[in-house]
């Protein structure tokens, strides 16, 4: 859907019916949300919110991509494992026909602006000639060891403009050093350099929050801080993922389903680095806080098969179409953006059912908003919906907490969708119903609430 389809409804919005006035927050207080918490941080005497966080440049084309693939792919695939234990034989990585331009062209079937590579899993393989450790693909046989599949990613990410992100495990299972923290520590930035400055611009580093055990059961204690800062250093424009951000934060599951309500602001103190455990962890991250100091939109990232890797016997368990477009609902549908995790085989390919999955459901995306029906309401036409997209303009933050869609319906209003937030994008699915006209009540809201841009389908 273009921009200028969408009507931006504000409280002189014209046209039949398609009217949408802001109900302004009580005077002297910000409306929250139920259950929100009562300080008043970032509130003027007025109610009017004050200094509410903003997303930056970045996080916006983040948020904006709303579809990213995840390509877990590396020693695992090779061994049919999900986590390997390090002491995995290089010789066994050999992929015999990998093609990273096909796992693009997929990438753009599906509608997807960006793909996110496994660069090391947590058994420290590098998928790219590291001189940080011979554990690589420069001692596997694949393409006599002169290989280099972070290389053929980024080049096929350019050819078929996405953007491209890397995961590289802090965990890592193969590293000697690993659990000598300030060993371990140089030894991960030298592999962050490499990453970050041989492949051109890089949108998205994703660092995992799996911190396990190390050789004799050490632990290592990552320097996120400094992590975090060569990457801005390196990759000023990439945004950071973890489930401490600092600028897209995960969101709690594994299973591509975002917190309803939905804020893209959040309180970092109550998850200051990944792993973190404690109370309210898992809320902030599903949920984000409404007077959050700190702009950070989730991500909710999920596979399209039982497991991150490629195992052939997971090949008839491949999430149907249905389901698929259901994880648009739960995700894109409700503020958060959406990686999807599509892993190449052993060959170095997509599964043809994967591929096929990822066309079918963008079809049917495309299908489903294919019309803007909320045209024809404002040209005085009446029009069956049974979906209802609403949008803020988040790049002036995120304010409405709780609102109601009301269609009328033979000459009367009727409420006919409800929910908290909106952010970004919020999508309700309802039974169709046949209007001449919608309304958006903002019934609650962190200060003035901005324009809504509000769509019918
Ligand atoms: C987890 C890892 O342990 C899984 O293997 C996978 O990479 C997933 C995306 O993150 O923490």
């Amino acid at each position: 859907m273009s921009p200028t389809r969408r009507a931006f409804l504000r409280a002189a919005a014209a046209g039949a019916g398609a009217l949408a006035l802001p109900v302004p927050p009580p005077r002297g207080r910000a409306a929250g949300p139920p259950g929100g918490r009562a300080d008043e941080r970032g509130t003027g005497p007025d109610g009017e919110a004050r200094d509410r966080p903003t997303p930056s440049p970045s996080q916006l084309v983040w948020q904006r991509d709303e579809l990213a693939l995840f390509l877990h792919f590396g020693m695992n695939t090779f061994t049919d494992r999900e986590w390997g234990d390090g002491r995995e034989d290089p010789a066994l990585f050999d992929p015999a026909d990998l093609d990273a331009r096909s796992w693009a062209r997929a990438a753009r079937s599906a509608g997807a602006r960006a793909m996110v590579l496994t660069a090391k899993h947590h058994d420290g393989f590098c998928l790219w000639p590291t001189a940080t450790t011979g554990h690589s693909v420069r001692a596997s046989p694949w393409r006599g060891g002169e290989g280099d599949v972070v290389r053929a990613f980024t080049d096929a990410c350019r050819a078929e403009g996405l953007r491209a992100g890397l995961y590289l495990s802090p965990w890592d299972r193969n590293a000697p050093s690993y659990g000598d923290s300030p060993r371990y520590d140089e030894f991960y930035c030298a592999q962050l350099t490499e990453l970050l400055t041989r492949y051109g611009p890089i949108h998205e580093v994703w660092f995992d929050g799996a911190n396990g055990e190390g050789p004799d059961g050490r632990r290592q204690v990552y320097d996120w801080e400094r992590y975090w800062n060569l990457v801005r250093r390196l990759q000023p424009d990439a945004v950071i993922f973890s489930d401490a951000g600092p600028d897209v934060r995960w969101i709690g599951n594994e299973d591509g389903i975002a917190g309803d309500p939905n804020w893209s602001t959040v309180d970092p103190t109550v998850v200051p680095v990944p792993g973190a455990d404690g109370p309210g962890v898992r809320d902030m991250l599903l949920h984000g806080d409404p007077r959050g100091a700190v702009w950070r939109p989730g991500e909710a990232d999920v596979s399209i098969r039982p497991g991150w890797f490629h195992h052939p016997a997971e090949d008839d368990q491949v999430k149907s179409v249905d389901e698929l477009v259901e994880l648009h609902f739960s995700s894109v549908g409700r503020n958060a953006k959406l990686l999807l995790n599509v892993p190449p085989t052993r060959a170095g390919r997509l599964h043809p059912t994967d591929v096929e999955r990822l066309r079918d459901m963008r079809q049917r995306l495309d299908a489903r908003f294919a019309r803007d029906l909320s045209d024809d309401l404002r040209a005085g036409r009446s029009a069956t919906v049974s979906a209802i997209d609403l949008r803020e303009a988040i790049e002036e933050g995120q304010r409405v907490a709780r609102h109601a869609v009301h269609g009328r319906v033979g000459g009367t209003w009727r409420e006919i969708a409800r929910g908290a937030t909106i952010g970004h994008r919020r999508l309700h699915r309802i039974d169709p119903v046949t209007v001449t006209g919608l309304r958006l009540a903002i019934e609650a809201s962190i200060g003035e609430p901005g324009p809504v841009a509000v769509s019918a389908f």
